[in-house]
This record gives structure tokens, sequence and C-alpha cells, in this order.
């Protein structure tokens, strides 16, 4: 029997954010980088993952000697926080180089920008120590149908997987499949187009995947299939939990926020298949409410950790022998009560 998974937690500079959306400004004033990584360590998070301009601020304004001598102080404060660098994920969705998108632009002076920001970001990963890329494909896809060609867009995706895979002989590419917004149609919605793209490139093995919740709900899929899908490849390399109240915009909101059925088999998924246990942090993905005040700007974080460990302990609990005698029974009405009855504490 495997001894029990220790999970270890992570979130991003972007998931204490200022409270601003599409319809109004920012409510809460913004706080220094030093008080975030503060912030993470005492809520026992062990890991921050970052966009490359994260890392480093106004990065394409800089020079690439200037970029690596910055990524370096970054590393060296978060080794003297004891803080990891989980991941680093370019961000192509600012840029005036990517308002038609980036790896599939029409544009292939924008198609290379997008790649060469990608190295970079690779350069900055293995700085901080991290051997994963995460590549959110947030403008990859179309407003309208007719304005891209989607099928020579599966070759950009593997010219630029491949561009990145030959950068650097380490680096892990982990896509983050979402299937709309910013675009109206994105080109990898869920987790099997992800790793159909993977197969195509020059060194599948270092192409997997990151999983975001929301992201699969918005798609019509549960996040605990797409967990499992992802595992029996062997390619969920990182995590992104939090929660989402059906087809709208990308809510990120606290895991377990909007439905603990779904987050239950989350957890189940990962205590199934051994996620964490070669070193996979847990992280939310997760914003305040606009209303959230700067004293409870914490709570978001602290709240989904807490929520999953007690999923944790109810996966770890649930009456699988019961359980399997209704399945073998065929008796799925009872199964879905046993379920509903462990999760509301019988
Ligand atoms: C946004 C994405 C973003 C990526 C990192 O919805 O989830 O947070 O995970 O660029
Ligand atoms: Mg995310």
């Amino acid at each position: 029997m495997a001894k029990p998974t220790v999970y270890r937690f992570c979130a991003g500079p972007w998931n204490f954010s200022e409270g601003q959306d599409p319809y109004g400004p920012p409510t809460r004033s913004g706080e220094s980088f030093d008080w975030k990584l503060a912030a993470l360590k005492k809520l026992g998070f062990e890991a921050m993952m970052f966009h490359d301009d994260d890392a480093v601020p106004d990065i394409d304004t800089k020079s690439p000697r200037q970029v690596l001598k910055e990524a370096k102080e970054l590393k060296k404060r978060l080794d003297g926080e004891g803080i990891a660098a989980e991941m680093v994920a370019p961000r192509l969705w600012f840029a005036p180089q990517t308002v038609d998108g980036a790896y599939t632009s029409n544009n292939p002076k924008h198609r290379r920008y997008a790649i060469d920001r990608s190295k970079q970001s690779i350069d900055i990963a293995r700085v901080l120590g991290t051997d994963i890329l995460v590549l959110w494909l947030a403008r990859e896809g179309s407003y309208i149908r007719e304005s891209k060609d989607a099928g020579r867009c599966v070759d950009y995706l593997v010219e630029a997987c491949d561009a990145m895979l030959a950068h650097d002989r380490k680096i892990r590419l982990a896509i983050e499949p979402k299937p709309n917004e910013p675009m109206d149609v994105a080109y990898v919605p869920t987790i099997g187009h992800a790793l159909a793209i993977a197969q195509l490139t020059r060194d599948p093995k270092r192409v997997g995947a990151l999983i975001e919740s929301a992201h699969a709900i918005l798609a019509g899929l549960d996040p605990s299939d797409e967990i499992e899908f992802a595992m029996a490849f062997k390619k969920l390399w990182s995590l992104h939990l939090n929660d989402q109240n059906g087809l709208k915009f990308d809510q990120d909101k606290p895991f377990g926020s909007a439905n603990l059925r779904v987050a239950f088999n989350q957890v189940r998924a990962l205590e199934r298949t051994g996620y964490g246990r070669n070193g996979e942090y847990v992280c939310f993905d997760v914003h305040p409410f606009r209303t959230t005040r700067p004293e409870h700007w914490l709570k978001h974080l602290d709240n989904s950790r807490k929520t999953f460990l007690r999923l944790v302990e109810k996966a770890r609990t649930y009456p699988e022998k019961e359980a399997k005698t209704l399945i073998a029974d065929l008796n799925y009405q009872d199964l879905d009560q046993l379920v509903l009855d462990h999760l509301l504490g019988r």
C-alpha cells in the first residue's frame, strides 16, 4: 500500500489580484511582490508560479542579459524564503505582436516573436530551477473561423513546440487547454487536443499538460475525467484547481465554491492516480471576489487549501467496500446517495 501523498501547494502573484474586472477598476490597492511572497509562505504554500513578466517585469523592454540578471536576483530571493518556482509561462496575450494570435498568428514576424519570447521564458525557468514551461494558448484560436486556417495552425503549434524543445534539452512543455476566452473558439480546448499535439512534436515525452478545473468545466467536461485521462498517459505535470459556475467568463472561484461533488471527484482522481508523488504541486489559480477587503485578501487561497485537505480526508475515508458492492449490484441509485451521505457527513 503506497504511503499517503503529502500535497504541496502553489499560487502565482496574479492570484493576489486587486479586484479589477472588464467592468470596473481595482477595489484594492496593489501589494508588492515581497508582500505576496511573504503571504504565500504564511499560508503554508511551498512554491510560486510565474508568468515570464511576473519574474522579470517589463520584460520586452530589457536586454537578454538584463532579463537573466533579474531572473538570478529573483532566484536568490526565492531561495532566501525557501519558496520554489513551480513553472514559468510566457505571457503571449498582452503584446501588440499577439493581437491575432501568438504561435498561430497569420503574421510570420509575430509567430517568430512568440517563439523567441518562449525560448527566453525557458531560460528564465532554468535560472529559477524549474523544468516546466506552461503554455496557456490564450490567443491561439479565432474570432471568426474564416480568418485562420485551423489545419495550418496545428502545424504552427507543433513548429513552436519543436523550437522550444530544441532550445533546451531538459525543458518540459505543459500545455494548458481552455476552450475559449479571450478567443471566440480556442484551438486546444481539452486535454485530448493537448496530448494529440504532443504526439506530433519532435520529443512527445517532453510535452505534457496542465489541467485547470474551470477550463475543463467551460469545455462542458468534468475535470476529474480530464485528470484521469492525462494521468493515464503520465502527462499531468501541473494542476490549477479552482471552480466555475456554468458556461460564462472564467471565474477562477475558490476550490469547491460552486460544486463540492466535482471538487471531491477531482481530489479522488488525484488520490487514485498518485498525482503529487513525483514532486508535482497543487496550484490554486483562484482570485478573490471583487468585494473582498484587504484584511481578507488571503482567504480565497487559504480556504481553497483547507477545502482541498478536507476533501483528501473524504477521499481517504470513502466507503470503498460498500461502494464496490453497490456497483456489482448495478445499484447506482444507492451509490449516488452513498456519495452524498459521505460528503454530508452522515
Ligand atoms: C488563465 C490561465 C493562466 C495560466 C498561466 O486562465 O489559467 O493562469 O495558467 O498563464
Ligand atoms: Mg491557470
